[in-house]
């Protein structure tokens, strides 16, 4: 494992070699990682999580946010998690051309992981590579996942900000509301909003809003059209007012809370042979008397 000193000279430098060693041992949490891990002292970086479905133009969005960040000198870390879906074959290819200005870029750091078959979506290490990047001398964290299934539930747990990114679409009102992204949203962004209906869609948003009980003054809803750099100066400005209620209403802590119940449940099941469970099962699960409570005692 590499000293943290040198890393953060390497950020510094612009030289991300170190870090993304560091990231892979980190992964494939090698001998140490968790020694490492205890001597890391990060700042009090905020994570923002941008999730929504796929297309909706978060990558164009990030590109336009990472533009207005290194302009104001800051050092800006992107992680991107793939979801590996039969669709997303080409997502790393497309972020890669999206966001090609910044990919070699001294003070930006990108970097694309797999969710590697985690239940839910994201990248299983994700809590201890964010705060790897809050102890490396980043000034802003970026988190990108597709919102399908259970990844913007996991995002929401791990970010400071969660911004969900939707589009002006028909029937998108009523997925939003399915997977349950009305829940996770720190903010809206309604992105394309070069399209027609793009109005309407912000009033369905702030009516669903009031149905659940929010009010604008909690959740604010951003018109962005990320492809032309439209409205990524009034995102900023939402994302920076978020971070001050959120420090006024002390959240910190919930967060904290979650994430170490999720290092936890992760430590717990390291120790679960997931391939032998399977096996097990498939011999107990037919002799008469099997009792599902019996079985999952057995790794208490
Ligand atoms: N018309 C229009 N097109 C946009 C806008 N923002 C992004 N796009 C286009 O939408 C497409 C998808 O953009 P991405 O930024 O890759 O979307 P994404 O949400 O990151 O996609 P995944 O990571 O695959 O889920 C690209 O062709 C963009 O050029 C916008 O504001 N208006
Ligand atoms: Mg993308």
């Amino acid at each position: 494992m590499f000293d943290v000193n040198d890393i953060t000279k390497g950020v510094a430098e612009g030289n991300f070699l170190l870090l993304a060693k560091t990231i892979s041992q980190i992964e494939n949490k090698v001998e140490g990682s968790d020694t490492y891990l205890t001597q890391l002292a990060p700042k009090a970086i905020p994570i923002i999580g941008i999730t929504g479905p796929p297309g909706a133009g978060k990558s164009t969005l990030i590109a336009g946010l990472v533009g207005e960040w290194i302009a104001a000198g800051k050092k800006v870390a992107v992680l991107s998690v793939d979801p590996s879906s039969p669709f997303h074959k080409g997502a790393i290819l497309g972020d890669r051309i999206r966001m090609k200005e910044w990919y070699l870029h001294p003070q930006v750091f990108i970097r694309s992981l797999a969710s590697r078959g985690h239940l839910g979506g994201l990248n299983s290490s994700m809590i201890e590579l964010t705060t790897l990047l809050q102890s490396v001398g980043f000034d802003q964290i970026i988190v990108e996942t597709v919102g399908v299934g259970q990844s913007e539930v996991e995002v929401a747990s791990l970010a400071d900000t969660t911004v969900v990114v939707l589009v002006p679409e028909a029937g998108d009102e009523v997925q939003m509301m399915k997977s349950g992204l009305m829940e996770v949203a720190d903010l809206f962004v309604v992105n394309k909003s070069d399209r027609p209906d793009a109005q309407t869609f912000i009033h369905h948003i702030q009516q669903m809003m009031m149905e659940h009980g929010m009010s604008e003054d909690q959740v604010k809803v951003v018109a962005t059209i990320a492809s032309q750099g439209v409205g990524i100066a009034d995102l900023i400005q939402a994302i920076d007012a978020h971070q001050i209620i959120k420090t006024a209403l002390g959240k910190q802590n919930q967060l904290m809370v979650a994430k170490v119940i999720q290092l936890i449940v992760a430590h717990k099941m390291q120790q679960v042979d997931i391939k032998k469970l399977e096996q097990d099962i498939a011999v107990e699960i037919s002799k008469p008397g099997f009792n599902i409570f019996e079985f999952s005692q057995r790794f208490h």
